[in-house]
């Protein structure tokens, strides 16, 4: 049987995980598979629709934007051979499945796919399929010689002169950011209270980062997580133990800046982990707490202070958008921005996905989302401004603090002028 698994299109350096995840777990079950692998960014229409004529499951990985160019390819193909079975995954078709269930897609996985793919594999052919919460001690590594992870490394390498790669520690966030998929409807689960927050032997982590690392060539290991840091102790321990291995490769995690210590902090320094990425989202304590992801102001500044002190860039990132907010909410932000410093900063605007609280399929069940996402797009707008107004802040704070940090400068080794 031969099952293809494809990455639908969307520019950027990250290797397709998931796919990763469920091609192993598939491998490890299956003896009679073979399991092949087309990225968006990386492959034309043209290789991939002539990689899955012949295939007996095609398998998509979705987010919004990356949903319509997964359809058109499914569509094509089933026009060429009505035979292939096509099924979509991931964080678009686990937030509307029904809606994904569009011409050319036979099937649809909410949730994490291992098992659900297993199933398909073995003849379940439910519209939908709800798939099953998996414990890390049952899940192979994911296999990156099948997701060709070298190729997001050589374009990690071409942006950044550092060979890259990402690595999951736990599974689920514990938070309901109402801006964020993930967050607010726990889109991958059943329901909120079925999205059990599990995180990986750090063991078993640490052994595929240094295999992947020796393998690859590693220069600075990422985490899909968004955040990493939920559980302290766990920080602390996988801190302590990849200092007793040795391991001298740099790390940088996403961070929730209200479950920080200075022992965390220090330990994290102490094992390599060079820069942060920090949501700190907006200036303004009532956006904050609209937000709903129990970070403050002071919780905030602390975690900057403490990682800067220890020697660790920190990048923050804010979001512009949110339904209540107001200039005075926006001129919170920008001061917010200026006292803490950071290293990098990112601002990007809201963007209402499906599966976040702001998503309201009236009236953005029509949007060109492949084109529409957090860094531009031109429909959302809060309760007191409109889309050009919030544009002008999320230009004017990109601009203000492009020129007062150059990251790119200090990475490679320049002093900011
Ligand atoms: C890392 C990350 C990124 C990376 C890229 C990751 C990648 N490989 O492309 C970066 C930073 C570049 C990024 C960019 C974007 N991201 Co992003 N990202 C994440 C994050 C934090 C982790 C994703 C991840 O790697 N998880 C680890 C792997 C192992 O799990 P997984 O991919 O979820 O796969 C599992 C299941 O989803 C499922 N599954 C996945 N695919 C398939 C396919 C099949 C066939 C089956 C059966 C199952 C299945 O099974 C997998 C294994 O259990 C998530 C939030 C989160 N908590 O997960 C947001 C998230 C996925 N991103 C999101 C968004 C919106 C974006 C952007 C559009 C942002 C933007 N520009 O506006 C882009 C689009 C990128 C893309 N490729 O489509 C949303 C998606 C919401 C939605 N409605 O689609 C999320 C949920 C965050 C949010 N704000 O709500 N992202």
């Amino acid at each position: 049987m031969k099952i293809v698994l494809v990455h639908g299109r969307y520019f950027n350096s990250w290797e397709a995980l998931g796919l990763g995840y469920i091609g192993a777990y598939l491998k490890s079950q299956l003896k009679d598979i073979k399991v092949e692998f087309y990225q968006g960014c990386f492959d034309d229409d043209k290789t991939i629709i002539e990689g899955c004529v012949d295939a007996d499951i095609v398998a998509f990985s979705c987010t919004t934007p990356t949903f319509p160019h997964a359809s058109n390819l499914a569509r094509t193909i089933k026009q060429i051979n009505s035979r292939v079975h096509t099924v979509v995954g991931g964080y678009h078709p686990s937030a509307i499945p029904k809606n994904s269930l569009v011409e050319g897609i036979d099937q649809v996985v909410k949730g994490e796919g291992e098992v659900a793919m297993l199933d398909i594999v073995r003849g379940n052919r439910d519209k939908v399929i709800q798939g099953r919460v998996m414990e890390f001690a049952e899940l192979p590594w994911p296999d990156r010689a099948l997701i060709r992870n070298e190729r997001n490394i050589q374009i990690a390498y071409n942006d950044n002169k550092k060979r890259i790669t990402s690595f999951q520690s736990h599974r689920a966030c514990p938070f309901m950011c109402k801006y964020c998929s993930d967050g607010f409807n726990k889109v991958l689960y059943d329901n909120v209270k079925k999205a059990p927050v599990r995180y990986r032997p750090v063991g078993d982590l640490l052994d595929e980062m240094q295999e992947v690392t020796h393998t690859h060539r590693l220069d600075l290991l990422k985490f899909s997580d968004p955040t990493w840091n939920v559980n302290i102790d766990w920080v602390k321990g996988f801190c302590r133990e990849k200092i007793k291995r040795g391991i001298t490769t740099p790390f940088y995690p996403n961070m929730h800046a209200g479950f920080c210590d200075e022992e965390m902090i220090n330990l994290m320094a102490e094992a390599d982990c060079s820069e942060i990425a920090v949501g700190v989202e907006s200036g303004s304590p009532k956006i904050l707490k609209q937000i709903g992801k129990g970070t403050t102001l002071k919780s905030i500044k602390q975690c900057v202070e403490m990682a800067k002190k220890a020697g660790i860039l920190v990048r923050g990132y804010f979001i512009i958008g949110m339904p209540d907010e107001t200039d005075e909410d926006l001129k919170l932000t920008e001061q917010f921005a200026d006292k803490l410093d950071l290293d990098e900063y990112g601002f990007s605007l809201l963007c209402p996905y499906p599966g976040s609280q702001m998503y309201d399929s009236k009236k953005y069940g029509n949007i060109d989302w492949e084109h529409a996402d957090e860094y531009s797009n031109d429909f959302w707008s809060t309760d007191h401004l409109n889309n050009h107004q919030l544009k002008k802040w999320q230009h004017y704070l990109t601009e203000k603090f492009r020129m007062k940090i150059p990251w790119h400068n200090r990475v490679l080794g320049h002093e900011a002028s």
